[in-house]
């Protein structure tokens, strides 16, 4: 039973996903794209109500790269509820198909739950028998192994032994690349900070159409009411750091690529109180109508 005034298992978002699957059949497909390392599998929701999904131009949107920044698989899980149960947001489904994974690293986000409220990483061995995992978002094969990443396992930017060495990220990139013609939008959620980061983040640069993707950034977190959210480069407004799936997302080809880092500002930090769920939700879910609205046009 899924509610938005908790934070919730993954048993209870798979669950979920599995019951939207079951009662809205025509609506939504569950799609395994894989397993985690410690075989958990890893689900994506596809919401579209086209008879051949796939033809229209498509939005990505995932949350739970990081464990411990539980807001981000429940804000995801939330658009996905609006999507699908709530009549009057249809006309979102209109023009565009939505591929949502609320939990990109399952293993991580239980660990976060069951053992170590503050893990950020996978749960993949490493060489170091003390220490497990690698930072998701420093395993993405874009600019691998540059500024902001770490070579020590214990880190907690541990890039990995190679790209995509980690179920997870490679699942992910697979499946996305397989639908790079049709995904116009990678939207990737993360905590904490309140911006709407842009590429690239490797360094200090910018792709040649950055100003297109900050516009459209700003008329979207315009729509914001009660979060105030900042919007720039990754690596001017936050730090450099390569291997990111914004990146890697923005150099396959899809336009518009971000990752948003949901509220708050750092008084809650990452262990950002569950009252706060539906308001962040509430305050964000309008803005997909404008992510909606330009993919449909964009590219
Ligand atoms: O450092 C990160 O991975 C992200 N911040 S977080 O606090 N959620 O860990 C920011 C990633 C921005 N994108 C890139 N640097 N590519
Ligand atoms: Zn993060």
């Amino acid at each position: 039973n899924m509610t938005w005034t908790s934070y919730h298992r993954l048993s209870d978002i798979y669950g979920y996903m599995n019951y939207l699957a079951v009662t809205y059949p025509s609506l939504v497909s569950l799609i395994d794209i894989g397993m985690s390392y410690e075989k958990r599998p890893l689900h994506v929701l596809r919401i579209s109500n086209s008879s051949s999904p796939g033809t229209k131009p498509a939005i990505w949107i995932d949350g739970g790269i990081h464990a411990r920044e539980w807001i981000a698989p429940a804000v995801a899980s939330y658009f996905i509820q609006q999507l699908v149960e709530v009549p009057a947001n249809a006309k979102l489904l209109t023009n565009v198909d939505w591929y949502i994974m609320p939990v990109m690293n399952p293993d991580g986000y239980e660990y976060s739950f069951v053992t170590d409220r503050l893990w950020r990483k996978t749960r993949s061995l490493t060489s170091s028998s003390n220490c497990r995992g690698v930072d998701p978002n420093r395993n993405f094969g874009y600019e691998w192994g540059g500024l902001g990443t770490s070579t020590d396992p214990c880190s907690e930017i541990y890039k990995g032994t190679k790209a995509f060495s980690e179920p997870e990220t490679n699942a992910t990139s697979n499946f996305i690349l397989g639908k790079a013609n049709h995904i116009k939008l990678y939207l990737t959620l993360h905590s904490y900070g309140q911006y709407a980061l842009i590429p690239w983040g490797y360094n200090v640069s910018y792709p040649p159409d950055y100003n297109d993707m900050f516009a459209l950034a700003n008329k979207t977190v315009s729509k914001f009411v009660k979060y105030q959210f900042s919007v720039g480069n990754s690596a001017d407004l936050l730090y450099a750091a390569a291997g990111g799936s914004d990146d890697w997302a923005k150099s396959v080809g899809i336009k518009y690529s971000y990752t948003f880092e949901l509220a708050d500002t750092g008084k809650y930090g990452f262990i950002l109180p569950a009252s706060q769920i539906l308001p962040v939700s509430q305050d964000f879910f309008p803005a997909l109508d404008v992510f909606a609205t330009e993919v449909a046009i964009c590219c």
